[in-house]
């Protein structure tokens, strides 16, 4: 059964024994990033801080915190599952005969269940407010010493594309300026800042409408991760992820819909006219992102539950919670990336590389400069065109082990030859390159050079014992006593 909320979700956590609840006071003010940061890196639990210092709503952090939150998360025992689940509807074929399409018919109901329902009330309606409310009743995280102030870092980002109507859902921080007003921290590639350009172009309107939902079941809030393609609804996505349609509530004051079991809603405008000063903030990164001018975000009304809880993260040097988050990703587009390019054994984003920075990826090779091409489809590929580093190794290598990954490559390369450099967009968050947003990427083709790529000299074979002799030591070894 699919978690109804947040609570839901939080009652599964103490159940598996995956939640602490601190019941002193911690401040807010980077005392709880403290707290977050100390129980990642020793694989701690989620916390729920109960008194966070001036404020009277508790603060959920690091509930994604671990590949067991996640799969508590999706219902799965392993995140494997999802993926399978994936290529199932995938593989689905045309049926053949009046059986082959009966026993399609429970897989066509399902899709129909998964579309989000339009609900008249909902929880996240228990108390409104268009007035006389203050973003700072809320225990808003100062994650990092020199972040510029306060980050809301876990909120779901909802706007409608002025060309289709089609709504999206994204994460994107927001740094509360004042009382009633954030930055709306879109970067230039996702879809919030695609609206908000598309209708600053049209120029009928003066005001784009935004609804920002924070803390609802943890499907939902996962959703706003995820690099679906523009236009497809996260709403439908974690419909189909979580195996229940999202309820969605319409907002007070503009059409746009948000989660009705959220514990907390703003909802207001962006002024298509107005660029205020974003950061910096301790970023997914390791290091602070620069300040740099976002849109902002105008909060005309607020509405909640009775009692919200106010679910937040922190990022910063790897690993965090967003690690985890990402490795599901990982894991769960490898199908759908598999259906583009079916070569693809396997990817792997390490910690460090911080998503952007570090792609590896194994591959069946089959004609001459096969690897280049699934580099170049790569950055060609939704939010992977942010692949700083792509690094390709031959089917039989492990991408998930790193060391392997850098043994294998570091051998297989003639660097000048098999490195190779590319211009084009890179993540806003890479302080390195030579223009914001602009910058190279690598690609490195660690696979086994053929004839055909002009490699001549004869290529040697990896080392390994023959099975038998693995066998007869093994026997021989406990005849040596040895363990
Ligand atoms: C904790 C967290 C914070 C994030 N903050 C931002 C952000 O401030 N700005 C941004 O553009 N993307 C941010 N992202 C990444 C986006 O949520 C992600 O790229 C998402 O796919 C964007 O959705 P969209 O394609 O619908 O725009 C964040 C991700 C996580 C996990
Ligand atoms: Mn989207």
């Amino acid at each position: 059964m699919a978690y109804t909320d947040l609570r839901d979700f939080i009652r599964a956590l103490e159940r598996e024994r995956e939640l602490e609840r601190i019941s002193c006071e911690v401040d807010p003010v980077l005392e709880i990033t403290g707290f977050a940061d100390r129980s990642v890196k020793r694989g701690g639990p989620a916390l729920l801080f109960e008194k966070p210092k001036g404020s009277r709503i508790p603060v959920l952090i690091n509930a994604f915190a671990s590949m067991r939150r996640m799969e508590i998360a999706l219902e799965v025992g392993s995140i494997a599952e999802v993926a399978a689940r994936i290529s199932g509807f995938l593989e689905m074929r045309r049926p053949e005969g009046l059986i082959g399409k009966l026993k399609l018919l429970p897989k066509l109901a399902e899709i129909g269940s998964f579309f989000p329902r339009m609900v008249s009330d909902g929880p996240c309606k228990d108390i409104v407010r268009h007035d006389g409310f203050s973003l700072f009743e809320y225990p808003v995280l100062h994650c990092w010493p020199l972040d510029a102030g306060r980050f809301i870092t876990l909120p779901l980002v909802f706007s409608k594309n002025p060309d289709t109507g089609k709504r999206n859902c994204g994460m994107y921080r927001m740094q509360v300026y004042d009382e009633r007003s954030t930055g709306m921290h879109w970067q230039t590639h996702k879809q919030g800042a695609e609206h908000f350009r598309r209708m600053a172009a049209a120029g009928a309107r003066t005001r784009m409408d935004v609804a920002v939902a924070i803390g609802a079941d943890p499907v939902t809030m996962f959703s706003a991760v995820l690099p679906l393609p523009p236009d497809l609804d996260e709403m439908l996505f974690a419909g189909f992820l979580r195996g229940a349609a999202v309820e969605m509530v319409k907002c007070e004051t503009s059409d746009l819909e948000v989660p009705a079991e959220a514990e907390i809603v703003l909802e207001g405008y962006v002024d298509l006219g107005e660029l205020r000063i974003e950061g910096p903030f301790g970023d997914h990164t390791g290091y602070y992102s620069l300040e740099d001018e976002y849109p902002v975000f105008h909060v005309t009304c607020v509405t909640q539950r009775k009692k919200p809880v106010y679910a937040a993260t922190i990022v910063g040097p790897p690993p965090m919670e967003d690690y985890f988050m990402g490795k599901a990703i990982e894991r769960i587009f490898l199908p759908l990336m598999r259906l583009q390019l079916p070569e693809i054994r396997d990817v792997s984003m390490p910690a460090e590389g911080v998503f952007h920075n570090l792609m590896l990826v194994s591959m069946r090779k089959s004609y001459p400069g096969h690897a280049r091409k699934v580099m170049h489809a790569l950055w060609g590929m939704g939010q992977a065109m942010f692949s700083k580093c792509i690094v390709v190794v031959d089917e039989d290598v492990d991408v998930q082990d790193v060391r392997e990954v850098a043994w294998r490559a570091l051998n297989n390369i003639d660097p000048e030859r098999d490195i190779e450099f590319s211009l084009g967009p890179v993540d806003s968050l890479d302080h390195a390159s030579r223009l914001a947003n602009y910058g190279s990427k690598m690609g490195i083709d660690a696979t086994r050079k053929w004839p055909g790529e002009g490699f001549t000299r004869p290529w040697p074979e990896v080392i390994r014992m023959s099975p038998d002799v693995m066998y007869r030591v093994d026997q021989l070894w406990k005849k040596a006593g040895l363990k």
